[in-house]
């Protein structure tokens, strides 16, 4: 192995040894479970029931850099590119800890390259969770049609929640799906969690445009009736002058 190759698997390992210490678990003594099993939401890695929670040890919700969420794949639920749009999302809340709820943002982002386009976000709204009074679902301002075979739904720090604490439940009881992701120091950090976040896709079918009539369809429609209209006319005539 090349020494540029061992150097940047050390340095790997190290910023997930990191970040294993920055990322806590909620669970042990203070929760108390809810209303399972998770039951809203179109599209989802979970299976509905929460084991646990992450947060980033407190009081980082107003902060860009941290972030956790699901990398969704169409082709996982057989939806082609253009044929659905998102219209909201929902989240489990079936754990209530201490000082909760907690508002964080959740955004819908576009696939660049593997990593959130950060830099666009395409839709975005508060969720409300950490008490386990229930799932918690909303809609988007507007829909946002999904043309790509990928996108992003991430709970992210924002200003407007600073000083407030994340929480995210999981499913740790099913395998890793292999979808979920969290950093505390933005996208070059990004690691897959072994849990399953529980944060989940409203979607609605795309309703097929009506086809516009070609101008070409239009014009041939119009000569084909003015024709019409001469041979009515002239036969007309001759009836007029032979009789
Ligand atoms: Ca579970």
């Amino acid at each position: 192995m090349k020494y540029s190759s061992i150097l940047l698997l050390s340095l790997l390992m190290l910023a997930q040894a990191v970040l294993a210490s920055t990322v806590e678990h909620r669970l042990g003594g203070t929760a108390e479970r809810g209303e399972p099993p998770l039951a809203c939401g179109d599209l989802s890695y979970d299976d509905g029931t929460a084991e646990d929670a992450i947060f980033f040890g407190g009081g980082d919700a107003g902060r860009p850099n941290h972030f956790l969420g699901i990398r969704f794949e169409l082709a996982d639920f057989g939806i082609l590119p253009g044929s659905a749009e998102i219209t909201g999302f929902c989240v489990s809340n079936s754990l209530a800890f201490s000082g909760g709820p907690w508002p964080n943002e959740v955004f819908v982002f576009r696939d660049l390259d593997g990593v959130p386009d950060l830099d666009n976000p395409q839709r975005r709204a508060t969720m409300l969770t950490g008490d386990g009074t229930g799932f918690f679902e909303t809609d988007f301002d507007q829909p946002w049609r999904l043309d790509e075979p990928v996108f992003w739904l991430l709970v992210r720090g924002d200003p407007i929640h600073d000083g407030e604490d994340f929480n995210v439940e999981t499913d740790q009881s099913s395998e890793p799906s292999g979808r979920s992701w969290l950093t505390d120091r933005g996208i070059p950090f990004m690691i897959q969690t072994e849990q399953n976040l529980m944060l989940r896709a409203n979607i609605r079918a795309v309703e097929a445009a009506a086809e516009p009539v070609p101008f070409l369809h239009r014009g041939l429609t119009l000569l084909l009736i003015l024709v019409m209209l001469v041979v009515a006319c002239i036969g007309h005539a001759r009836r007029f002058s032979s009789s």
